[in-house]
């Protein structure tokens, strides 16, 4: 008897194949379950779908190892830099991140949809932001590879929902960041540090400006914090603001785009080289290639030199924006 599956069903079972972790395959099988037409030419089925939730089931009682939930929080950085999303539970991190990059990851009302780091690739003016979007801090768990996906990252972006006390989560992010030993540092110079401690630029983010008083919350965070972070408020949902934050991330990264070119040709402003703030001619010339720093006897610059094409050494700062000759 044919099984006559639904669209549904099929639509369940592909979200099934493509779940990666145990909760996601339940969700996906659940669904299964629920639509499946309840008839003779199910029957089988419906009792492999019964003792595969069983299974699954009995996975997730069992702990899973420690190599296994760290290895999700192992995103690989790709592009300019790698910011990651911290926040509490439905703060707005996964529909900043389906706003902001081509990624998916699940928006809902409910607390704790986020279960794993996923990242995307935002796009600003010529540069690719890679943006990890996480599970919620919760204050009572951390999951094992949680710390270091944050220690490793560029900067971070704190999100806070201005609709709930926004100084009171900031405060609590700032205090489980403390426990992972991580220093955030905004405006100003970087703290001294105990050994163990890292420190990372951090900007702070506050959602739901759209909705009733919530700019007269934002008052209030600002005045808290905006001496020591730079902050702004932004409508993930309403996509307002979202320009000026896309500027504000690139300002933490501490990064700067300088463009080389030949002599006697123009240059490629489409692909920047990126480098950390303070840099010279010499680590361009290392960028482009490791001979290039040994053989380099001058460099052109146009943009911050005094004047258009000037002849500088290599221990020359280079700034935003440069475009740089190099001579072997
Ligand atoms: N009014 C308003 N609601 C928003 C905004 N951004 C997100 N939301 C809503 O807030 C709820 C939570 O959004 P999510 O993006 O899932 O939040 P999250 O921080 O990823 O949540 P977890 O994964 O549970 O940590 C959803 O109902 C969103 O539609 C916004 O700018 N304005
Ligand atoms: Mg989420």
């Amino acid at each position: 008897m044919p099984a006559n599956l639904t669209p549904q069903y099929l639509d369940a079972e592909l979200k099934f194949k493509q779940a990666k972790t145990t909760p996601e395959k339940i969700k996906a099988l659940e669904v299964m379950m629920a639509v499946i037409p309840k008839h003779k030419g199910t029957e089988r089925l419906r009792g492999q779908l019964k003792s595969r939730m069983a299974k699954l089931k009995e996975d997730l009682q069992k702990r899973p190892t420690v190599g296994k939930a760290e290895q999700a929080y192992n995103i690989k950085r790709e592009g300019a830099a790698q910011v990651v999303l911290l926040g509490l539970p439905n703060s707005g991190k996964s529909t900043l991140l389906s706003q902001v990059t081509h990624a998916l990851s699940e928006v809902a009302d409910y607390p704790y949809t986020t279960q794993r780091p996923i990242p995307g690739m935002m796009t600003f003016e010529n540069l690719q932001i890679q943006l990890v979007d996480t599970p919620p801090i919760q204050s009572d768990h951390i999951e094992p590879g949680f710390p270091n996906l944050l220690r490793n990252a560029d900067g971070l972006l704190l999100l806070v929902d201005l609709t709930e006390d926004p100084v009171f989560q900031m405060e609590i992010l700032l205090q489980e960041l403390n426990k992972m030993k991580i220093k955030t540092a905004g405006k100003g110079s970087v703290p001294s540090l105990d050994v163990g401690t890292v420190s990372l630029r951090a900007l702070l983010v506050g959602n739901k400006c759209e909705v009733r008083n919530a700019m007269e919350a934002y008052r209030r965070f600002e005045n808290h914090f905006r001496d020591s972070f730079p902050i702004l408020p932004i409508s993930a949902q309403g996509g307002m603001n979202l320009d000026e934050l896309r500027k504000e991330i690139y300002q933490i990264l501490n990064i700067l785009r300088v463009y080389t070119k030949t002599p006697g040709k123009e240059p490629d402003l489409t692909e920047p080289v990126i480098l950390k703030k303070g840099s010279t001619v010499g680590d361009v010339a290392l960028s482009v290639h490791k001979d290039f720093v040994a053989k380099l006897r001058y460099a052109k610059v146009w943009g911050s030199g005094k004047f258009e094409g000037q002849m500088v050494k290599r221990d020359y700062p280079i700034n935003e924006g440069d475009v740089i000759e190099l001579h072997i």
